[in-house]
């Protein structure tokens, strides 16, 4: 994973020609396999405490990498060949069961990314910033029309910022574990970040109150990793 990786290593991995690599969706090809947690369970308290980090990285997405590992061999994939990315984009051709797993390891793998130790978060670069000005008028514009996705989710999903073909940043949501690579997904783009808004995500510490999960949430957002990854896939 890129956790650690400086801004000109991710650019320098951008920038790499190997057709395993795609400059619009990844700095660096999310792997098949869980990767370790880049922080320590506690890290993120109190706006996500530890027990439901160990659960959540342990059991449920530990069980979407086990079930898309069954799917990859049952459907006979290389992923020596195939990007996650690439399955995701064709994910179509591929059973329900590759779906919800390849999906669900993948948003998981950069969910644990989009996080940092509470009080490390920084802020979006200037580049960023531009363009959230540019498409949403401002910041707590983007906040407040990513919140309602995430609150207005029925259900289990995501809320997405997605960066669209046209270059321009939007906020989406999408169901279970579906994502804005897939084929089938109505909303298409390169997400640029993501909050799981599943109830294994929050309910320990904030039963059915979605919304206060939500808040809480951009108190510990990893603003460098964001604006690394702005910077790879424009
Ligand atoms: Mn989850």
């Amino acid at each position: 994973m890129v956790a650690g990786l400086s801004g000109s290593v991710l650019t320098a991995l951008a920038n790499t020609d190997s057709p395993k690599i795609h400059k619009l969706n990844m700095p660096d090809p999310v792997p098949y396999k869980q990767q370790p947690l880049p922080y320590a369970y506690a890290a993120l308290e109190p706006a996500i405490d530890a027990m439901t980090m160990e659960i959540h990285y342990t059991k449920h997405a530990a069980t979407y990498a086990k079930n898309l590992a069954e799917a990859v061999d049952a459907e006979k994939v290389d992923a020596s060949k195939v990007s996650l990315e690439d399955l995701l984009g064709s994910i179509s051709k591929y059973s329900a069961k590759m779906r919800n797993n390849a999906g669900g390891h993948y948003n998981h793998s950069l969910f644990w990314q989009f996080m940092t130790s509470s009080g490390k978060t920084t802020a979006p670069s200037a580049a960023l910033m531009t363009a959230i000005q540019r498409d949403f008028g401002s910041l707590d514009a983007m906040k407040t029309k990513f919140n309602d996705a995430g609150k207005g989710r029925f259900g289990s999903g995501w809320a997405w910022v997605i960066l669209k073909k046209d270059g321009k940043l939007d906020v989406v949501s999408t169901p279970n574990q579906d994502n804005p690579l897939m084929d089938i997904s109505d909303s298409k783009g390169q997400p640029l970040f993501g909050l799981d808004v599943w109830e294994h995500a929050y309910y320990l510490k904030y039963q059915n109150k979605r919304p206060d999960y939500i808040t809480a949430w951009w108190s510990v957002i990893n603003w460098d990793f964001i604006n690394n990854r702005f910077t790879a896939l424009g």
